[in-house]
């Protein structure tokens, strides 16, 4: 049995206290019953499965000069500072699109695709293939009304100002989940699946198919710590405080690796797989499927 991150005498003494009412009745509202858009449609699995069989790429994107660096495929220019680097597959042909989400004017720039509004500055942006057309949709999520903006699909109310969204497919059924994690109680809600307990305030949530079933797992890194807390799966240190927790399969054994990025030294430590030296105190760590538009 592995420990509880939930463990009230860890908590950080940041932790805020959250009035009782407030909780109950902001657990209320995220719990309320939302229509299911009908547009947010099975996703084919053998797509998904297909691409993360190949080891994930080692990336950086440099805000000081916009140009990304993906080892073994060279370095491209994309972007300016600022911007937050949003890669996927936006045009369905199978390889990922460089793409930056601009705060400033809320424009999607993807590289040799298109430039779209969506989003306003204060959104994060959440790109996925929230209708399983082989096509990473354009989303954002809004701090402010807690509310999915999904481009072409859906706008749904899941959430709160404060939370962190994680959308995943954590039932395995293909489609990608609608989920937040909420730090003031540390708590995940995800839509129509579950309302989970794990981890505290100050934590990084972590969700990856950490075990290749093909269902995201609940997780959190802990920088306090460099503690990762795989929910019915693992306790394992690994990395310390100022790195940066980075997603990823870099074997290519269709199971997530512990991994982070050290800002100090500019390595990548991924466990059971290699250290490597990738990218400069500042860079924008980054891993994407193998097949890479560049
Ligand atoms: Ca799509
Ligand atoms: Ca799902
Ligand atoms: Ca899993
Ligand atoms: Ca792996």
């Amino acid at each position: 049995m592995h420990a509880n991150p939930s463990t009230r005498r860890r908590t950080p003494p940041r932790r805020r206290a959250v009035a009782g009412a407030a909780l109950a009745a902001a657990v209320a509202t995220v719990l309320a019953p939302v229509a299911a858009p009908g547009a947010l449609a099975a996703t084919p699995e053998a797509a998904q499965v297909t691409q993360v069989r190949q080891p994930s790429t080692i990336a950086v994107f440099r805000p000081s000069n916009g140009t990304w660096y993906f080892r073994g495929l060279g370095a491209v220019g994309y972007g300016l500072p600022g911007d937050v680097p949003v890669a996927g597959d936006y045009n369905g042909d199978r390889r990922v699109d460089l793409a930056v989400w601009r705060p400033s004017d809320g424009k999607w720039y993807i590289r040799g695709v298109a430039i779209v509004p969506w989003g306003l500055n204060g959104d994060i942006p959440v790109p996925r293939d929230y209708n399983g057309d082989g096509r990473v949709d354009l989303a954002v999520w809004r701090p402010s009304d807690g509310k999915w903006y999904i481009r072409g699909v859906a706008t749904v109310p899941w959430g709160l100002n404060g939370d962190i969204p994680v959308p995943r497919d954590y039932n395995g059924d293909g489609r990608v989940d609608l989920a937040v994690f909420r730090p003031s109680n540390g708590t995940w809600y995800i839509r129509g699946i579950a309302t989970v307990p794990y981890g505290l305030n100050g934590d990084i949530p972590v969700p990856r198919d950490y075990n290749g079933d093909n269902r995201a797992d609940i997780g959190v890194w802990r920088p306090s710590t460099g503690i990762w807390y795989i929910r019915g799966i693992s306790t394992v240190q690994w990395g310390r405080p100022g790195d940066i927790p980075v997603g990823g399969d870099f074997n290519g054994d269709n199971k997530a690796d512990l991994a982070v990025f050290r800002p100090s030294d500019g390595r990548w430590y991924i466990r059971y797989v290699a250290t490597v030296p990738w990218g400069l105190r500042g860079d924008i760590p980054l891993s994407t499927p193998a097949r890479v538009a560049l």
